[in-house]
Parts: C-alpha cells; sequence; structure tokens
C-alpha cells in the first residue's frame, strides 16, 4: 500500500547524500498539461510523425508551429502545481541534486529548480537552423507564422527548442545526467512512462550504482520493475508529503 510506504521512501530521501530526480509529462498533469501516451494524451489526437519530427518540420512548418504555438500558450498560462514546487524545495534541504526533465512546458523553472537540465528542450526558445541564434520567447513571441531568425538580418528559418524523435539530445545534458545518476544514491522517477530513450536509462544508471529508487505515478510504468518504492497516485498529492 502506498500510504504504508510513504515514510521509509520520506526517510530515505531524507537521508540520501546524492539524488537525481527524473521527471515527464505526469508531473505537469495537475497543472493542466497533456500528457502524450495517456487515453485522451496528445498522441491520441495528434500523429507523433506528423508534429513531432524534423521531417514533418520540413514537409509542413506552418502546422507543426501552429501546434507548437498552442501548446506555448498553454504553458504559459498554467502554473506548477505543488510537485513541482515540492522538487524546488527539495534544492534547499539537499545540494547535491539535479534535475532531469523529459518536459518542455518550462514549469520546473517557474517554481524554482536551479540545479535543471531540461532534456528534451524548451518550448519557450526558438533557434535559428542557419545561424543557431536563440530567441527566448516566454514574453514575446516572433512574428509570423513561420518565424524567421531577428538577429542581424540573418532571416533564416526559427524552429522551436524541442527534440523530436530521431534527433540528438543535446549531448553536454545528456551526459551530465547520466554521470549524475550514475554516481547517486537515491533516483526519484515522477510521472512518465519511461518509454523513451536514452532519458529513460537514467533510473538504470542509478540502479546500476546500487541507488534505491522511488516512483510516482498514477499507474505502473516501464520502470517499475526495477523500483525499490511505487508510490500509487498523483504526484500533486504524493510529492509534498515526501519532502
Ligand atoms: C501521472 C499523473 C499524475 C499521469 N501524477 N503521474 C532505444 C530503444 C528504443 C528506441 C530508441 C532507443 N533509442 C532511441 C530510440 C528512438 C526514440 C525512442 O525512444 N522511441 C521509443 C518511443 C520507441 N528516441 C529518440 O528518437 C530520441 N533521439 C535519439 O535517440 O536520437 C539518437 C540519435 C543519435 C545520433 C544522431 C541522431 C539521433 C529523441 C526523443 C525525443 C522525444 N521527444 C518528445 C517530444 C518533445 C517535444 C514535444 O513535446 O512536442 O518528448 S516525445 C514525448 O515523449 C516527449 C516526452 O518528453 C517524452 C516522454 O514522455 P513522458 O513524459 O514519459 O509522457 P507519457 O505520456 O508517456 O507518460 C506520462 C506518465 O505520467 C504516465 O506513466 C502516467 O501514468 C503518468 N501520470 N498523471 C503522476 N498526476
Ligand atoms: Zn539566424
Amino acid at each position: 500500500m502506498t500510504e504504508d510506504k510513504i515514510p521509509e521512501a520520506r526517510e530515505l530521501i531524507l537521508h540520501a547524500k546524492k539524488i537525481i530526480v527524473f521527471t515527464g509529462a505526469g508531473i505537469s498533469k495537475e497543472s493542466g498539461v497533456p500528457t502524450f501516451r495517456e487515453a485522451g494524451g496528445l498522441w491520441d489526437k495528434f500523429k507523433v510523425e506528423d508534429f513531432a519530427t524534423p521531417e514533418a518540420f520540413s514537409r509542413r512548418p506552418r502546422e507543426v508551429w501552429e501546434w507548437y504555438r498552442f501548446r506555448r500558450k498553454l504553458a504559459k498560462k498554467v502554473q506548477p502545481n505543488s510537485a513541482h514546487y515540492a522538487l524546488a524545495k527539495l534544492e534547499t534541504t539537499h545540494s547535491d541534486i539535479l534535475l532531469s526533465t523529459q518536459n518542455i512546458d518550462n514549469l520546473h523553472s517557474r517554481a524554482g529548480s536551479k540545479n535543471l537540465v531540461e532534456l528534451h528542450g524548451n518550448i519557450m526558445h526558438s533557434y535559428c537552423l542557419k545561424c543557431g541564434y536563440m530567441a527566448d520567447e516566454s514574453e514575446n513571441e516572433l512574428p509570423g507564422d513561420i518565424p524567421t531568425c531577428p538577429h542581424e538580418n540573418c532571416d533564416g528559418l526559427m524552429r522551436p527548442n524541442v527534440v523530436w524523435f530521431g534527433e540528438q539530445l543535446i549531448p553536454e545534458d545528456l551526459e551530465r545526467s547520466f554521470q549524475f545518476a550514475s554516481e547517486s544514491d537515491c533516483c526519484l522517477v515522477v510521472g512518465t512512462s519511461g518509454q523513451v530513450y536514452p532519458a529513460a536509462q537514467i533510473p538504470y544508471l542509478a540502479k546500476r550504482n546500487g541507488a534505491r529508487i522511488i516512483e510516482v505515478n498514477t499507474e505502473p510504468s516501464a520502470i517499475t520493475s526495477i523500483v525499490d518504492y511505487f508510490l500509487k497516485g498523483q504526484a500533486g498529492d504524493l510529492l509534498p508529503r515526501l519532502v
């Protein structure tokens, strides 16, 4: 029973020396951001290959941009929830901690997490395919259905700063997360189906180092078989009780 396991999991976190936290879409669901693979999730309504691949962007940049603008507006409108805040608070009691998220919604950062790696990018940023210029669109969006680069008359095509299927994750971000996980004694996995690689390797690397693993999810995931504590429930309810 989840309720019985909470005090032990809490103790484990309290005494952990190095903590890797690995989060996915489920942590933002209570904020109102849809997940991907659940019934009613994004991949129920939209085909991956139509929106989340570089090929889709070269074929239909207008539609892909429309989809990301819609999701960016939503991400700006919603608020971090008690789970995001609980993880930000964990940084104040544990200094050796890294939050490695697959989420692009910017909510961990807005909740105050600083030791943060956004493995799949950040929807508030766009970058130029020609010169690499990175634009922060958290305040103002670039003009145009398919925005072009505002940097020194470059005029190259801008794209959302997210990692699509078949694309490499930023090597330094991935390496930092893998290295940290490999040295951790505690791994907290929250709201991910654990199906997307290479990110999903993180808990396995921690396990290989002997880390104890705590998972918070409303349903079992691909990672559940290796965890020490599976806490079934909503992240917004459980995380504030764990930290
Ligand atoms: C709750 C809750 C509540 C609900 N509380 N919980 C090895 C093996 C097999 C395949 C591959 C492999 N290596 C690479 C691949 C291919 C591919 C891949 O992994 N495919 C698998 C799906 C089969 N990977 C890639 O293509 C990656 N790139 C790569 O490997 O490149 C290699 C390369 C090398 C050299 C040169 C070139 C290339 C890139 C992956 C990018 C993923 N991108 C996306 C989209 C980002 C942009 C966008 O959002 O539009 O990232 S896909 C999507 O999935 C998004 C997410 O970050 C990611 C993970 O999803 P997540 O977070 O787990 O969400 P869900 O919906 O799956 O789960 C939600 C969970 O929450 C559920 O469990 C619920 O129960 C739970 N939940 N409410 C707690 N309240
Ligand atoms: Zn440019």
